[in-house]
């Protein structure tokens, strides 16, 4: 159940990560999440290592609270990242898009607490065996890369399969959201598509318009057939990448364009040709605000969901 006391030895005043975005959580983001109370995070997928350690170091500069970095197992610098997160004395990990059980024993011998984004049940039983200090039960209402079991089914399954904190991620956009995961029994919430639309947010203004212009049914999921599910807000690139499956291009064609195209969105603002990845909940965000605004008003509003069982007599005081 509830687990609370985990976030506040973090040194955090809310249970509230933020997800570690590639190409878009960097040191900026990280440090204002950090700052305003909540566990910022840089991303350190498909990025070289000499500016993921760039972006540790000024990150180090911009906060004196505590950082994680994520490791997107699928990187091919992601045994170099393993590394340098025991070097640069980062005190939080969170992993995704694989297991990261050979490096498990590493990093709990550098004291790093361990957080795996898990994308089923197996999986958080695993690392909880293995020693993963708490995991990330992510449904596939989240942005980029998923697994199948939406949010709502897989949390309440995971909290029961496992006796470490679990953090819920995937459709959580408002103090509603967190509320909802509360209910459900996770410790925290993982948050990464309202973080794209912040001030601290260094993504090309073209892809925070496109996200607050969503709709709630403006996503799509890529990448099916490659074995690695994409979810990202429709468009040309979309489009090509559906007619090339349809004509039965080969699995390389179909990496070959996404290659380098989240890249292309986030860095260059190109948000037709370049893979526009976002959850399901972009339809909700409507407007750009801090990282303290976005975390308090969040917040706030999950407070005001819960006392309001009282008001009709659920719980009582
Ligand atoms: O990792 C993410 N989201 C991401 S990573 C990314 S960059 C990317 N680049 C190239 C190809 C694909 C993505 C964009 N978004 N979220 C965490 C997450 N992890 N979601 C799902 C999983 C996952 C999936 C399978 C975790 C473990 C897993 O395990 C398989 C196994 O080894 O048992």
């Amino acid at each position: 159940m509830n687990n609370f006391s985990f976030f506040h030895e973090l040194g955090m005043k809310y249970p509230i990560i933020q997800g570690g975005m590639a190409w878009v959580s960097d040191s900026s983001l990280a440090a204002a999440v950090s700052n305003a109370g909540g566990l910022g995070i840089i991303a350190a997928a498909n990025t070289p290592t000499h500016i993921v350690k760039e972006e540790i170091r000024k990150a180090k500069q911009l906060t004196d609270k505590t950082f994680g970095v994520n490791i997107m197992l699928l990187s091919e610098n992601a045994e170099e990242i393993a590394k340098l997160v025991c070097e640069e004395q980062i005190k939080v990990i969170t992993t995704g898009a694989g297991s990261p059980g050979k490096y498990l024993k590493m990093w709990k011998e550098h004291g790093i607490t361990v957080i795996p984004v898990v994308p089923s049940v197996a999986l958080a039983k695993r690392m909880a065996k293995e020693g993963a200090d708490a995991v990330i039960a992510e449904g596939g209402e989240s942005g980029g890369h998923i697994g199948e079991i939406t949010t709502m089914a897989l949390l309440p399954q995971v909290i029961d399969a496992v006796d470490i904190p679990v953090i819920a991620a995937g459709g959580i956009g408002d103090g509603r959201g967190i509320a909802a995961a509360f209910m459900l029994g996770a410790s925290g919430v993982q948050v990464g598509t309202r973080f794209l639309v912040s001030k601290e947010c260094t993504i090309h203004q073209n892809y925070k318009d496109r996200v607050i212009k969503a709709r709630d049914i403006d996503t799509v999921v890529t990448g099916r057939p490659t074995g690695h599910p994409v979810r990202v807000l429709r468009n040309k690139l979309t489009r090509q990448y559906d007619e090339l499956e349809k004509a039965g291009a080969s699995l390389e064609q179909l990496e070959a364009l996404g290659s380098g195209a989240l890249r292309k969105a986030a860095r260059e603002g190109d948000i037709d040709n370049g893979s526009v990845m976002a959850g399901q909940i972009a339809g909700l965000i409507k407007k750009e605000q801090t990282c303290l605004e976005i975390i308090e008003e969040m917040f706030d509003q999950a407070q005001e969901r819960m006392t309001a069982l009282k008001s009709i007599g659920i719980i009582k005081d």
